[in-house]
Order: C-alpha cells, then sequence, then structure tokens
C-alpha cells in the first residue's frame, strides 16, 4: 500500500484545479477594452432587453438598483491567457431580469454603449451564470471595468462580459458579436480551450 500524502508528494499546484488548459493566474486586474472608456452618466444610464418580437423591457439606474441584488464570488479567465480566482461582485441576476419576458429566443447579442457587441446562448444568461453588475470588490465599478455596469458571464472567457452593458437583444437566430466576427470563437468555454473558430 502507498501511503501518498498530495502535498508532499502530489504536483505543487496552487490552482487546485481551478486554471482552465493554458492560463496563468494574475494577482492583478488587467484592463482589455478595444476602443476609449465610454463615459455614461448613471441619470442617463439605461440597460434594455429586446425580445426577438421587439417588446423592449429596460430598466434606468434607479429601477436596476433596487432590485435583489446577488454577491458572486468567481473565477475570471481572459482569452490573453491571464486567469485572476476569487473576483467579488455586485449586481442583479439575468435570471430576475428575464423573469417576466416573453420569448422563444435561443440567442442573445449584447450590446454595449460604445458599440461593442458578443454573442451567446441565451440559456448561458441563466440558472445563475450571468449578472448585470455594478460593484467590484466592495466598491462602485471602475469605468475602464465597465462601470456603470456590465455583463458579468465568468463561465464563458472575459470578452463575452461586455463591459458598459446597455441591452440584449434577444433572436432566434445566432448573431454574431465583434471579437467572434473576426475569428474569436462564437462560444468561447476557457475549460474546453475555445479561443479561436475551430478550437
Ligand atoms: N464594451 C466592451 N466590453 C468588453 C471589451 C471591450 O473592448 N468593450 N473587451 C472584452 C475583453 S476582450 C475582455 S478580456 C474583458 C476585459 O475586462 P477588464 O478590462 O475588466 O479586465 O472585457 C470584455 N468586455
Ligand atoms: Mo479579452
Amino acid at each position: 500500500m502507498a501511503i501518498v500524502s498530495r502535498g508532499f508528494h502530489g504536483r505543487k499546484r496552487s490552482d487546485d484545479g481551478r486554471l482552465p488548459p493554458g492560463q496563468y493566474e494574475t494577482h492583478d486586474f488587467p484592463v482589455l477594452s478595444a476602443g476609449p472608456t465610454p463615459r455614461i452618466s448613471r441619470d442617463r444610464w439605461e440597460f434594455a432587453i429586446t425580445t426577438e418580437a421587439g417588446v423592449r423591457h429596460a430598466w434606468n439606474w434607479a429601477q436596476l438598483t433596487a432590485l435583489p441584488s446577488e454577491r458572486p464570488t468567481v473565477d475570471l479567465h481572459c482569452v490573453t491567457k491571464w486567469s485572476k480566482f476569487d473576483t467579488e461582485w455586485q449586481g442583479v441576476s439575468l435570471d430576475l431580469l428575464l423573469e417576466d419576458v416573453e420569448s422563444a429566443a435561443d440567442f442573445a447579442l449584447v450590446h454595449s454603449y460604445g458599440g461593442y457587441t458578443t454573442n451567446l446562448p441565451l440559456e448561458d444568461l441563466l440558472d445563475g451564470k450571468a449578472w448585470i453588475a455594478y460593484g467590484y470588490d466592495g466598491e462602485d465599478l471602475a469605468p475602464e471595468h465597465g462601470g456603470p455596469a456590465r455583463l458579468l458571464v465568468p463561465h464563458l472567457y472575459l470578452w463575452k462580459s461586455a463591459k458598459w452593458v446597455r441591452g440584449i437583444q434577444l433572436s432566434l437566430e445566432d448573431e454574431l458579436g465583434f471579437w467572434e466576427s473576426v475569428g474569436y470563437h462564437e462560444y468561447g468555454d476557457p475549460w474546453r480551450e475555445q479561443r479561436y473558430q475551430g478550437d
């Protein structure tokens, strides 16, 4: 019988299997933006979900922040290979925002102030997997990280977590977003290393 203590004999991994393939852990919070940081004042901010039938469900800042919020602690994985563990957010679950939205859509195209877009299956926004986040690390979400509010969908590569989120268009057909249309993977699962089209 072999007596093996993992700590003594085993692999020296500090991540406990939390690091997807090809990623390294960082303690910084890098800023990655495809353009300038849009500045949206909270009194003109609005977030809207629009169904495939054109029905619009909108929340202004006061309405969004009056909703019950959650405080998820999640690991982030960027396609540029950094991962950051145990990030602490505050935001409203997409389950709650989609509760009264009648739709037969399978897909979502997320739109940001500034024009960025990203696409994902609607089901990836449901079941406690996604938030409209406005707090980070106990503070208001900083503008460079997407404040006033961003989508947070941490089980996919971070380019899906649209900063400065403005709305979500629900649709029966998949439409590619900004990075997806220039060769990034349409789904982007870090555990399957879906970085680029065909991965
Ligand atoms: N609106 C918008 N959202 C965006 C981006 C962007 O350029 N514009 N970049 C994406 C990419 S590629 C990454 S890796 C993350 C980076 O988030 P961070 O700057 O908070 O680290 O935001 C994503 N969301
Ligand atoms: Mo990214």
